[in-house]
């Protein structure tokens, strides 16, 4: 907290913040109210008079507290931190922010694409991942999404995409879900979105958490050093707690049970201490070798393979304070990918080009005008000083009467950075010499070579749940026309992806591409489809999730003890402490709350019970012995919770007593694997440890026979 407290923006935000305690109601002119009850009336049961400025004053504020929400990524969750710079890229960059040992403060935002506001976190979606960091050269932002790569290459496309993929515009529907015609017609005439969407039909798009995810830059950007040298980079956010995913089963249950499981993760483990991290590492390109690879820097529906160009580690991000106010700091954070501070520079990549427009004009629009840039969560911790003035919502009194340039009568102030032989942001100088056109570069053309990189370097079990994203979207979709358009794409990027999605919609794959999605296609590439490049890597393991950094922690997974009245404290205890030694936090779940009596006496605090808890809520499971064991055979919710936590691939671990509660559930007729540890046959706590450390038994879908 010492450490927060120092922190510049902390204390910006503290100025603006207000405490009610021990204060006196007032309005907003601050006059104290007497009655907060009842409307001036004539008589007590007479009409309300029109002078009421109390009432007036209460109900004007009330009417207006809904402002426009973000046309796409509307549903969110923030975060404040910081970012510890922690390698010396001075060869490549000048950025303040980035010199070894310099500590910024920042606030993040996670977010959905597709959903309204108040829809739900477990959608299969990309995520947002935006980082506003308050730099001592004004603020910088890195807005990019969970998946490296995005669904179109030119912004011109965009709205068009967000119109596809959004409930369809006559009845509005469906919410949050990318599982309808209007989507997958869009995709299957745009071949350039195949990469992608592997991406998202992969367990990318249901994360576990939001602290379990990668987060990119997306875009190839540009360091520029203090010589004016520019580098392409490409920036990655590296999870501590490594990238995990929920099944899809679980996670359409999810959307039911805790529609805000993801938010609710984020904010109860910060508040914890549980404070989430990730690594910032980069790709860097010397701008000599932009034109050496098989595909385009500028190109937003490509990567770099790691093989091809490793990740450099140079900071670290630390989550630690919740925010105090949703809306005035998750809703009002305004993040714009053209917010650049010295020593990063844009390239252009033509998405990334038609960003810089959009992010400041929808803020403009959602926020009411341009001093948005006012707002505490906005305000840069260095301060502004300019000559824009006035407009609505203006907060900051300018003084004097000069509000120009170049100006003699304020003394020549605010003053250009170079005239007083300082820097300030300089774009980056290059050479620029074409014709003006409407044009898609040949070298975005190749469509399909990067989708096949990233199936292939899937393990088995992932490569299975592709499939199933893909059949069951594609399920979704009425027309079967569209179903078809979409397979002969998948059947260019690989033929037994195409055949197992085909033999779910009981279609067999075209081997060629539909005639409107080529008529589509060549209106960019006229010569499509074009032979593509050998690519320089076939397989990446960064690209699985199973092969991700930071696997093997249990750190903050949440157990849950099922227990009844009755149950061995001695059985309890012994399995918590091993839990919570590996950072694991172990949730008692009982018959009723209040508390939970123990077989040696004494009890403890309940909080959930089988009727408000499901087990999607959890990571695994262990069921302790005891006189509750009793009780749990004839708990049809006990044998829901294990059921479902055995379909979900989860571990379960039983205390000797409890073992024959496994005779009544499904998991009796499975083959017993790994994850499911008995204290008769295994050790108790370490294999049950070690299952959890694998994340999910995921071969044990194979069976598919546990109706939970
Ligand atoms: Fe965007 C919001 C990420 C392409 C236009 N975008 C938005 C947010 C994220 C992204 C994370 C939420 C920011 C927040 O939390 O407030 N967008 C991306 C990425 C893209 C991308 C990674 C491709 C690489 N976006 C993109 C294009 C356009 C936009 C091509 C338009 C030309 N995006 C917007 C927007 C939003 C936005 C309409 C809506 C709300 C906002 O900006 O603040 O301007």
């Amino acid at each position: 907290m010492a450490k927060q407290q120092e922190n510049k923006k902390v204390q910006q935000i503290q100025e603006h913040t207000i405490d009610n305690a021990n204060r006196v109601l007032t309005t907003n002119d601050g006059v104290p109210i007497n009655d907060n009850n009842n409307m001036l009336k004539a008589g007590e049961r007479g009409p309300a008079l029109i002078e009421d400025f109390i009432f007036q004053d209460k109900l004007a504020h009330f009417d207006r507290e809904r402002i426009p929400e973000r046309v796409v990524h509307a549903r969110g969750s923030g975060a404040h931190g910081i970012f510890e710079a922690t390698a010396d890229v001075s060869q490549y960059t000048s950025a303040a922010f980035l010199k070894k040992g310099t500590v910024t403060p920042l606030f993040i935002r996670f977010s959905t694409v597709a959903g309204f506001k108040g829809s739900t976190d477990l959608a299969r979606d990309v995520r947002g991942f935006s980082v506003k960091f308050y730099t001592e050269e004004g603020n910088y932002d890195l807005v990019g999404n969970n998946i490296p790569v995005f669904f179109i290459q030119d912004s011109m496309n965009f709205p068009d995409l967000i119109h596809a993929v959004k409930p369809e515009p006559n009845n509005e529907m469906p919410q949050a879900a990318s599982a309808h015609d209007t989507f997958w017609d869009f995709i299957s005439l745009m071949p350039e979105s195949a990469h992608m969407l592997m991406w998202a039909m992969s367990d990318r798009a249901i994360p576990r958490s939001f602290r379990m995810m990668e987060g990119f830059g997306v875009h190839t950007f540009k360091f520029v050093n203090a010589a004016g040298k520019g580098t392409f980079v490409k920036f990655h956010w590296k999870p501590k707690l490594g990238v995990h995913s929920v099944a899809w089963n679980e996670a359409q249950k999810l959307s039911g049970f805790d529609s805000d499981f993801l938010r609710r993760d984020l904010w109860e483990n910060i508040e914890k201490g549980n404070f989430p991290q990730w690594d910032l590492g980069v790709q860097l390109v010397p701008e000599e070798d932009e034109q050496k690879y098989s595909f385009d820097l500028l190109d937003a529906t490509k990567i770099i393979p790691e093989e091809l160009i490793p990740v450099t580690i140079i900071g670290t991000m630390t989550l630690n304070r919740n925010p105090e106010n949703f809306f005035a700091e998750t809703e009002q954070v305004a993040f714009d990918p053209g917010r650049l501070v010295p020593g990063i520079d844009l390239t252009n990549d033509p998405l990334l080009q038609g960003r810089i427009f959009s992010y400041a004009d929808t803020q403009n629009y959602r926020l009411g005008g341009p001093n948005f840039h006012e707002l505490p969560i906005n305000r840069p911790v260095n301060g502004k000083h300019n000559n824009q003035k006035d407009g609505f919502g203006r907060q900051d009194i300018l003084k004097g009467n000069v509000s120009y340039f170049p100006n003699s009568l304020g003394g020549g102030c605010p003053y250009q950075a170079m005239l007083k032989g300082e820097t300030g942001f300089k774009s980056h100088e290059e050479k620029v010499d074409g014709y003006k056109v409407r044009r898609r570069s040949s070298s975005f053309a190749d469509h399909f070579t990067q989708a096949r990189l990233f199936f292939n370097s899937q393990t088995a079990p992932e490569k299975e749940h592709i499939i199933s994203g893909y059949s069951f979207e594609l399920s979704k979709v009425n027309s079967v026309a569209i179903r078809k358009r979409e397979l002969a794409i998948l059947n260019q990027i690989d033929q037994e992806l195409a055949k197992r999605v085909g033999a779910n919609l009981g279609l067999t794959p075209p081997e060629q591409l539909d005639e409107l999605t080529l008529q589509f296609a060549r209106q960019n590439h006229p010569e499509y489809p074009v032979k593509a490049p050998k690519p320089e890597v076939e397989k990446s393991a960064a690209l699985s999730m199973a092969t991700a950094p930071g696997e093997g922690t249990i750190e903050t997974r949440k157990v849950a003890f099922l227990v009844a009245d009755g149950v061995s404290k001695a059985s309890v205890d012994v399995m918590k402490k091993a839990l919570e030694a590996e950072g694991a936090e172990a949730v008692l779940i009982s018959t009723h709350t209040g508390n939970v009596k123990f077989k040696e006496g004494g009890e403890a605090e309940i909080q959930h019970t089988y009727l408000t808890e499901a087990s999607v809520c959890y990571d695994a499971f262990y069921t302790p012995d005891g006189d509750s064991v009793a009780t749990l055979e004839d708990e049809p919710d006990y044998i829901h919770f294990i059921n479902e936590g055995f379909r979900h691939c989860k571990a379960l671990a039983f205390a000797k007593g409890a073992e024959k509660l496994i005779a009544g559930s499904y998991i009796a007729k499975q083959e017993k694997d790994a994850g499911v540890v008995l204290e008769s046959k295994n050790n108790l706590t370490a294999d049950f440890i070690k299952a959890m450390k694998g994340h999910r038994v995921w071969d044990r879908e194979k069976g598919r026979k546990v109706p939970a």
